[in-house]
């Protein structure tokens, strides 16, 4: 489904930059007049606005590099509070500090790692770098959905897989686990057992005896809705298939703050378990 927008946004920008001679462009390239309008320290705006049509070229789905996916519904949650890979002591975006935040380095090429982003091509212009630092220093609010489908948002509480998504298979090493919610959940409940995750024993099979536990910590990296980080204890997911499991039925269901149980297995109705498959491939 996501796909399917995604191609249908650059379907349209393909076809306002037949322009050609730029005639109709505004200063950053993009068609002038267009209903996004101009951007603003939103992250909505800016995911209209320099995401979508600048980075998801490199930075979307399986194969985003660094597991940064840009893609609108996954960005807001892969950088919100969530640790950079080049330079595991700073946030992508830490809300309230954009000097802090890895984002704005590799936006303005000060990161001590890697290039200056977009890679291999012009810098953002400064005023468009001041909008996002103005966004991240007014803290960081999220004023889209995080994924969640449109038709009953905010009648069932629903949880969607940012990264990995469903039947995935993903280039390890995987080093978390990105759950979003379309409401906020009661953080409370993270003390209980009520996230598991299993190995499946190298045979892509968890029925078969020989699944093993692997040991996790769950973080909540942003409210409203929420967005949940499950981490390996240990070490990084390595090859393997695996389960995530999210109870959403009694006596320990995922809720949120208003006690109404998740809709885990989006059958329509409150209540039922969160199950998400995915298969980690080591390349090299
Ligand atoms: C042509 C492909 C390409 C494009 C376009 C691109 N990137 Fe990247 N990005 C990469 C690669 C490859 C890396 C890792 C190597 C490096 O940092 O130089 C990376 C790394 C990053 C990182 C570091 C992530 C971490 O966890 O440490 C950030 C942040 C980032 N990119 C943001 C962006 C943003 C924002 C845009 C759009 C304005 C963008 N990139 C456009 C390829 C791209
Ligand atoms: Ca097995």
């Amino acid at each position: 489904m996501r796909k399917a927008k995604l191609l249908a946004l650059c379907t349209t920008c393909a076809l306002a930059a037949c322009a050609g001679d730029g005639s109709g462009l505004d200063e950053n390239g993009r068609p002038e007049g267009e209903s996004s309008g101009t951007l603003q320290p939103d992250f909505q705006s800016i995911q209209d606005n320099v995401f979508t049509p600048v980075c998801t070229g490199c930075h979307a789905g399986a194969a985003a590099p660094l597991g940064l996916r840009l893609e609108e519904g996954a960005s807001y949650a892969l950088l919100v509070n969530a640790p950079s890979v080049e330079a595991p002591s700073l946030q992508r975006v830490q809300p309230s500090n954009p000097d802090a935040s890895y984002l704005i380095q590799k936006l303005a090429g000060t990161a001590a790692v890697g290039a200056r982003m977009p890679l291999n091509q012009p810098a953002l212009p400064a005023e468009t770098i001041a909008v996002i630092r103005q966004w991240i220093a007014d803290g960081a609010a999220n004023n889209t959905a995080v994924g969640g489908s449109a038709k009953v948002r905010f009648e069932l509480v629903e949880l969607t897989a940012v990264s990995p998504e469903s039947d995935e298979v993903v280039p390890g090493p995987v080093r978390d686990v990105v759950v979003a919610s379309n409401v906020e959940l009661d953080a409370s409940l993270l003390q209980s057992s009520l996230i598991a995750l299993r190995a499946s024993g190298g045979d892509g099979n968890f029925d078969s005896g020989n699944e093993r536990v692997v040991p996790v910590d769950a973080t909540v990296r942003s409210d409203q809705p929420t967005v949940l980080a499950i981490t390996p204890r240990l070490a990084p997911l390595s090859a393997d298939s695996y389960e995530l499991h999210i109870s959403g039925t009694d006596p320990v269901a995922m809720a949120d703050l208003q006690a109404r149980p998740i809709d885990g297995d989006g059958d329509g109705a409150p209540g039922g378990d969160f199950v998400l498959r995915f298969t980690v491939e080591m390349t090299q």
